[in-house]
């Protein structure tokens, strides 16, 4: 099987009810990029990689296109049915730029399942769950407003909250996280997120002035040196997200014990392939993890089910997915979704999701 064709897309994601707000800036909409890869026996992949912004990693939208811009060209004849060397053959066309890499890996993988008729899932070592547990995100906010956006996706049924932290004075953080809890107790795991935003200084306060409650400090600065520094005067356990930027990254900080886990997000790993194999890592030291992505639509929501369904449940946190931020689906049919804080595993064969073509517009590129 061999890829005869690769077309570019660019779909706008407005924030339903923004903005999203992190400690590293708020977005009103986002610039998604989706490809689509078509083959000699007339098969269709679909791939997407939607980065949050400019500034919540070193990735942006027109990154993504200037990189598959590059690679494109020669990946046609390429074989979708061997990651692996799909991998190898983009590494040898670009340098680095794994979040565009995951657009192309992704949809390799729903090419592999259409091919071989099986869902991703099962390609990544097979489904333990058909519900794949979610987890919500809130935005940096008024305490009293954040306590009872917590209360309700609460008893929606997610069993794990992140609550975001940074950027503004750290009083305000404590006491969002205090009335969360109040309000919360022990019925959802509780992730405090600083997004980078926070200085030693307020890590360490934050912990301090919280340590009765029970909940795991995801990146809270903005570099793992930062992190190491204050890591043995903390409460809490230590998750990274951004600053696990690649598979060598993550065998450093798990080799030196530098956190208790990850968020990670498929695009920035580079894509399933190599997600597969962090959560095989993560599983060899017990770690726990998301299986997220920074943003995207119901392509990147399916990639992270379908990966998310393989973790061993008493290592997943949850697959977060931007759809309660987006109005509608590109999928209209079997648009992916959280009912009840969980997301139904798509039937497949591959994403089991496709894209309805007539709201992409005309593609960008086509290689
Ligand atoms: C909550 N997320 C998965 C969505 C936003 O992109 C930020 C991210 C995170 O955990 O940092
Ligand atoms: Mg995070």
């Amino acid at each position: 099987m061999r890829i005869t064709e690769i077309h570019v897309f660019a779909v706008p994601l407005p924030v339903k009810d923004g903005p999203y707000r992190m400690a590293s800036g708020e977005v009103w909409a986002l610039d998604s990029t989706i490809v689509k890869v078509v083959c000699d026996d007339g098969l269709v992949g679909w791939g997407e990689t939607c980065p949050v912004g400019p500034t919540y990693q070193p990735q942006h939208a027109a990154g993504a296109r200037a990189a598959l811009a590059e690679m494109a060209p020669g990946l046609i004849g390429a074989d979708p049915l061997q990651p692996l060397a799909l991998r190898r053959r983009m590494d040898g066309l670009l340098n680095g730029h794994r979040y565009a890499k995951a657009a192309i890996d992704i949809a390799a993988h729903d090419l592999m399942g259409r091919h071989y008729g099986a869902r991703v899932a099962d390609l990544l070592g097979g489904a333990v769950t058909e519900r794949v547990p979610s987890y919500y995100s809130t935005i940096v906010g008024d305490p009293d407003e954040t306590a009872r956006i917590a209360k309700d996706r609460a008893d929606e049924g997610y069993p794990r909250l992140q609550v975001k932290v940074g950027g503004r004075p750290v009083e305000l953080d404590v006491e969002t996280v205090r009335k969360v809890w109040e309000r919360v107790g022990t019925r959802v795991r509780l992730a405090v997120d600083g997004n980078r935003g926070l200085t030693t200084r307020d890590a360490l306060r934050l912990s301090r002035e919280c340590p009765d409650i029970p909940f795991i400090l995801e990146q809270p600065c903005n570099t793992i040196e930062e992190i190491a520094a204050i890591r043995g005067q903390l409460h809490h356990g230590v998750y990274l997200d951004e600053s696990g930027e690649d598979l060598a990254t993550v065998l450093r900080v798990v080799g030196a014990g530098l956190c208790d886990g990850f968020g990670m997000k498929v695009t920035r790993i580079g894509g399933l392939h190599a997600m597969a194999t962090f959560r095989d890592i993560c599983e060899t030291r017990s770690m726990p993890h998301t299986c997220d992505d920074a943003w995207g639509g119901d392509i990147i929501a399916a990639a992270c089910t379908h990966i998310g369904a393989t973790v061993q449940p008493r290592l997943m946190e949850g697959a977060w997915i931007a759809q309660p931020y987006i109005e509608g689906h590109l999928d209209p049919e079997n648009g992916v979704k959280i009912e009840g804080g969980h997301i139904r595993l798509p039937e497949g064969p591959g994403l089991g999701i496709r894209p309805e073509e007539s709201l992409l517009g005309a593609p960008l590129a086509t290689y």
